[in-house]
C-alpha cells in the first residue's frame, strides 16, 4: 500500500481550504494516517524543497512556505501518490484542469495551494522529514475492501 505527503500550503490554510482537500482525499477512498498544522522553520522548508535550490524561486518559495502556517499530512492508498498528483492538478494553476484543486482555487504557480509526492521516493524521503513514525497510525479498515 503506497503513501504520500500531502500538504496545504500557507494560502491553502489561510483560505480555508484544508476542509475541502481532506474531504477530497477522503471521497476518493484514500485514509489519512497523519495530520498537523505546524509553523515550518527555514531549515526544514530548505529540506523539502531542494531539489530546486539552484532555481531562481527557491528562496520566494522557502519564504512563502515558512511564512504562516501549513497543514502537513500523510494519506495512504492503492496508488496514492500518482492520484494525488493528478487531483491537485498542474503546477502552474493557469494549466491546471477545472475539477482539480489548484484548476479550482488557485491562479498563480507561487500560491498553488498544494503540494504532493511526485514519486515513491520523495514520497518516504518527505514522510521522513515531515512525521515521525508515533504520529502515524495504522488503520485496518473493513470498507478498505471494497474500495
Ligand atoms: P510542489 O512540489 O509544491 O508539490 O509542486 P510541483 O511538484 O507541482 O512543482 P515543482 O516543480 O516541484 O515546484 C515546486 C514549487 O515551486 C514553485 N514554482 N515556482 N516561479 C516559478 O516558475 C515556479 N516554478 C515552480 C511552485 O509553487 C511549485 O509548487
Ligand atoms: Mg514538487
Amino acid at each position: 500500500m503506497e503513501r504520500s505527503f500531502i500538504m496545504v500550503k500557507p494560502d491553502g490554510v489561510q483560505r480555508g481550504l484544508v476542509g475541502d482537500i481532506i474531504n477530497r482525499f477522503e471521497k476518493k477512498g484514500f485514509t489519512l494516517v497523519g495530520a498537523k498544522l505546524m509553523q515550518v522553520s527555514k531549515e526544514r522548508a530548505e529540506k523539502h524543497y531542494e531539489e530546486h535550490k539552484e532555481r531562481p524561486f527557491f528562496g520566494e518559495l522557502v519564504s512563502f512556505i515558512t511564512s504562516s502556517p501549513v497543514f502537513a499530512m500523510v494519506w495512504e492508498g492503492e496508488h496514492v501518490i500518482s492520484t494525488a498528483r493528478a487531483m491537485m492538478g498542474k503546477t502552474n494553476p493557469i494549466d491546471a484542469a477545472p475539477g482539480t484543486i489548484r484548476g479550482d482555487y488557485a491562479v498563480s504557480v507561487g500560491m498553488n495551494i498544494i503540494h504532493g509526492s511526485d514519486s515513491e521516493e520523495s514520497a518516504a524521503r518527505e514522510i521522513a522529514l515531515w512525521f515521525s513514525n508515533e504520529e502515524l497510525t495504522s488503520l485496518d479498515k473493513t470498507i478498505s475492501r471494497w474500495i
